[in-house]
């Protein structure tokens, strides 16, 4: 080997070693928290979160600010509930389309033999309760009157954007609260932390089937004072 091609190994060595030393030392990623980037503040944790509870007779979607959050999974049997972590920013606004069970033309349920009955509660962990202080709108309704021998449902227009932050819900009625040994609530409801919060529908828990429910959230009912992160805010 010549002269050279011996200095040039030499300083491969030197380089080829650099990097082990300089990969050795970075910091470990895989084990407590990341060091935070000056001047960018703290990012929310898992702790930052709030646990919801959501159980509807028989379905429900739920947005929050405009987004969707949760849907449930079963659309009619069995009865669940659904728990989501959420992460609350106040004002906060939160949509809710919650059906019964009900055929689309008769507003009756297992093969037009009987009328269902709706029900919907909700709590989240900052103390936002459903109760009669939600706005509520019945979209679909039936059987009219409670025909059974001549079974017809009706239906308004879900209006657009019902679920939007900026959505002008003053002309909707309060909603209405049902007793728990009204709703009959199963297993599941039980078995999560409801306290506090009211059953709620529109007028009638038979007849009217698809309800929307509206509710705005100024600050945590529970006094708590809710933690801000800057670096989540578009400039
Ligand atoms: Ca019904
Ligand atoms: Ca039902």
């Amino acid at each position: 080997m010549s002269n050279r091609a011996l200095a040039l190994a030499a300083v491969a060595v030197v380089v080829f070693g650099s990097t082990i030393v300089t990969l050795a030392q970075r910091p470990r990623t895989s084990d407590g928290p990341r060091p935070q980037r000056p001047g960018r503040g703290a990012k929310p944790e898992i702790e930052d979160t709030k646990r919801l509870n959501v159980y509807a007779d028989n379905w429900f979607l739920l947005y929050i600010n405009s987004e969707l959050v949760a849907v449930d999974s079963i659309r009619f049997m069995p009865h669940n509930v659904i728990s989501v972590d959420v992460f609350p920013e106040y004002p906060m606004t939160i949509a809710v389309m919650a059906k019964d069970n009900a055929d689309t033309k008769t507003g009756m349920e297992y093969n037009n033999t009987q009328i269902g009955d709706g029900g919907f509660i909700l709590k989240l962990a900052d103390g936002t309760v459903t109760g009669k202080h939600w706005k509520a709108k019945s979209v679909s309704h039936g059987p009219i009157n409670g025909d059974t021998d001549n079974p017809h449902a009706v239906h308004e227009e879900i209006p657009d954007h019902w679920f939007a932050v900026d959505f002008d819900d003053r002309s909707w009625k309060a909603a209405k609260e049902y007793a728990e040994q009204t709703v009959r609530p199963k297993r599941p409801f039980y078995q999560h932390d409801f306290e506090g919060a009211k059953f709620i529908w529109a007028d009638d828990l038979e007849l009217d089937n698809t309800v929307l429910f509206r509710l705005r959230v100024d600050s945590p009912p529970d006094g708590s004072t809710p933690k801000t992160f800057p670096i989540l805010l578009s400039k």
